[in-house]
C-alpha cells in the first residue's frame, strides 16, 4: 500500500514542504512540492539571527498543504521529518522555553571566536581535527558557542538547558521530544570522530558548558507521534510519527545519490546548491594530517557512513554577485547571469572559492576584483566576466578536490554524481565535466527532500537499507549524463594557475 511522508527541507535562503509518496513493488517514489517560501537572517545588535517564528509558521502552512495533497490522493501520511543546513543551534530551557534566537552562521564574529578558542586548546586546529574530523571553519557550532558564551555568559547558566541544532528544535516543537540527531551533530565540531558520542573533554578544554548536550540518535529514529493538538490543527491523525531523517541537509542529499552497481570507491558526489559539498563515502572518519591539510571534513552520514568531503563556497558566490549587481542597479536573474558568463572569455580570472572573505555577505564585486588585482590577473568588470570568474573557479576547485580525494583514498574516481538545485546550471555542469575530465550523472535536483523522506520510511521499516533507498531513487528518475570535453579550453594551464591561488 502506498505511504506518504512529509519532508521539511530548509536551506539558508528558502524552505519547502514536500510530499513523498512511496508505492509499488519494487518501490518507486514520487515527490511533489506542497509549499515553498523564502527567508533570510535578520540583523540585530547581537548579530544576524534566524526568524524562527516565521519559519515555524511557514512549516505549519507547508505541513497542512502536504496533508491536504495526501488526503486528495487517498494516501495516508505516515511520518514527518525536518532537515536544515548544518551548524546552527538554539538553547531550550527545561520547561521548553527558547533561550534567545538562534544566530545565523555567516556572522563575522565567529572567525574571531575561532581564533580565540583555538589559541586556548593544546595543539590548536589540528588537535580538534584529530578528535572530531572537522576542520576549523569559522561557522562550526564549537566556535559559535564560544562567541555566544563570550558575549552573553548568562545564556548558559540555567541547569538542564539543552543545546538543539535547528532540525532537533523543530522536531521538539513537532513531537515534544528532545534529541540530537547524529548527522547534524557531527557538523558541530564537538562530536568525537572515534566514539561518535559528544566530546565532553573538548568542550571542557574549550571552557564551554557541555551539560547541555543531550541524547544522540541515528537517522531514521522514531522520535514520537506528532503532538495531538498540533495533529488536530494540521488535519492529520495523531498516529503520524515524527521521524528524524539525516537532519543535516547534506546527509539527506548524499543518502539519495542514485549510485547503484558502482564499484566501491569509484564514484564521488557533489551536492550543489548554496554550498558545493564534494566528497566520497568512507566506512569511518579519516583524521590524518594529510586529510586535515587538504581541508576535508568527516561528517556522519546515513547508515553509519562517513561523508568525507570538502565544503566549497558553491553557488553562494553567484548569489552574492547577483545581490551586489542588483544593489548597483543591474538586475539579472540566474539564467541571464549564466548566459552572460557563457559568452565571456573562459578562464580569464580565477579565485579560490574558499577564500574566507568571499564567504561573508556583501561587496561581492569589490572582493572578486580585489582578488584579481592582488594576484596580478585581469580585473573582471562586466557581469559576464564576474560570473564567469565564479563558475570557472568552482569547476577548477571541483577538479582539484577530486584529485585530492584520489591522493588521500588511493581510489580512482570515474563518475561524479551531481545532486541538488545546482544540477540545473548547464554551464557549470559542462565546465565541471571539462575541468574534472569525469563523466557527470545528473540528478535528482531534489535529493535532499528525497533522502529526508526515504530515511523516514527506513525508520518505519518500509525501506531496508541505504542501498535499497538508492535503488528506489534510481528507479524513480531518468539520469542525464554530461560527458567531458577536456579540449574545450586549456584546462591544464588553468589548473596550474589555480593551484597558485589556493589558501589551503
Ligand atoms: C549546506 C550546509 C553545509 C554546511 C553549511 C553550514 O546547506 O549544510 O553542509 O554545513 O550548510
Amino acid at each position: 500500500m502506498a505511504t506518504a511522508h512529509i519532508a521539511i527541507d530548509l536551506g539558508a535562503s528558502g524552505g519547502r514542504a514536500m510530499l513523498a509518496v512511496l508505492d509499488g513493488k519494487p518501490a518507486t517514489v514520487r515527490l511533489e512540492e506542497a509549499h515553498r517560501f523564502a527567508h533570510e537572517p535578520l540583523d540585530t545588535p547581537a548579530g544576524p539571527v534566524w526568524d524562527l517564528t516565521t519559519l515555524w509558521r511557514e512549516i505549519l502552512i507547508g505541513i497542512r498543504a502536504a496533508a491536504a495533497m495526501a488526503a486528495e490522493a487517498g494516501v495516508p501520511v505516515r511520518s514527518i521529518g525536518c532537515d536544515t543546513w548544518g551548524v546552527d543551534w538554539a538553547l531550550v530551557e527545561p520547561g521548553g522555553e527558547l533561550v534567545g534566537l538562534p544566530h545565523a552562521y555567516r556572522d563575522p564574529d565567529h572567525a574571531r571566536a575561532r581564533d580565540r578558542l583555538l589559541a586556548r586548546i593544546d595543539g590548536g586546529a589540528e588537535a580538534v581535527y584529530q578528535r572530531t574530523g572537522i576542520p576549523p571553519q569559522p561557522f562550526n557550532t564549537l566556535f559559535q558557542v564560544e562567541a555566544r558564551h563570550a558575549a552573553s555568559p548568562g545564556l548558559f547558566t540555567v541547569e538542564g538547558t539543552s543545546l538543539l541544532l535547528l532540525p532537533d528544535l523543530l522536531h521538539f516543537w513537532l513531537s515534544g521530544v528532545r534529541a540530537n540527531e547524529r548527522t547534524n551533530a557531527s557538523t558541530t565540531s564537538f562530536l568525537s570522530a572515534k566514539t561518535l558520542d559528544w566530546d565532553h573533554g573538548l568542550m571542557e578544554a574549550a571552557k564551554l558548558p557541555s551539560a547541555s548536550l543531550g541524547k544522540l540518535v541515528k537517522p531514521g529514529t522514531k522520535l514520537g507521534p506528532l503532538r495531538p493538538e498540533l495533529a488536530a490543527a494540521l488535519g492529520l491523525p495523531d498516529s503520524v510519527e515524527v521521524v528524524a531523517p539525516g537532519t543535516h541537509d547534506t546527509a539527506s542529499a548524499v543518502a539519495a545519490v542514485p549510485a547503484v552497481d558502482e564499484a566501491p570507491g569509484s564514484w564521488a558526489y557533489l551536492s550543489s546548491g548554496t554550498w558545493s559539498l564534494l566528497g566520497v563515502e568512507l566506512d569511518r572518519p579519516k583524521t590524518t594530517l594529510d586529510a586535515f591539510e587538504a581541508g576535508f571534513t568527516n561528517e556522519q552520514g546515513v547508515g553509519g557512513r562517513t561523508r568525507f568531503l570538502r565544503n566549497i563556497a558553491g553557488l553562494w558566490l553567484v548569489q552574492e554577485l547577483r545581490r551586489d549587481l542588483e544593489q548597483s542597479g543591474q538586475s539579472f536573474d540566474y539564467a541571464q547571469l549564466a548566459n552572460a558568463a557563457a559568452l565571456a572569455e573562459p578562464l580569464r580570472t580565477l579565485v579560490d572559492p574558499n577564500a574566507e572573505d568571499l564567504a561573508a555577505p556583501g561587496d561581492s564585486i569589490a572582493k572578486l576584483q580585489g582578488h584579481a588585482r592582488r594576484t596580478g590577473q585581469p580585473v573582471p568588470e562586466s557581469p559576464g566576466q564576474l560570473a564567469r570568474c565564479c563558475f570557472d573557479s568552482l569547476a577548477l576547485c571541483y577538479a582539484d578536490t577530486i584529485e585530492r580525494i584520489e591522493q588521500l583514498t588511493d581510489h580512482r574516481i570515474a563518475t561524479l554524481y551531481l545532486v541538488g538545485g545546482g544540477v540545473n546550471n548547464q554551464l557549470l555542469n559542462q565546465l565541471t565535466a571539462d575541468a574534472t575530465g569525469r563523466t557527470l550523472r545528473l540528478g535528482p535536483s531534489e535529493a535532499t527532500a528525497l533522502g529526508n523522506a526515504l530515511v523516514q520510511a527506513m525508520g518505519l521499516g518500509l525501506v531496508e537499507s541505504v542501498e535499497d533507498l538508492r535503488a528506489i531513487v534510481a528507479r524513480s528518475q531518468d539520469v542525464e549524463i554530461v560527458s567531458s570535453n577536456p579540449s574545450s579550453a586549456d584546462w591544464a594551464a588553468a589548473k596550474q594557475r589555480f593551484a597558485t591561488l589556493l589558501i589551503s
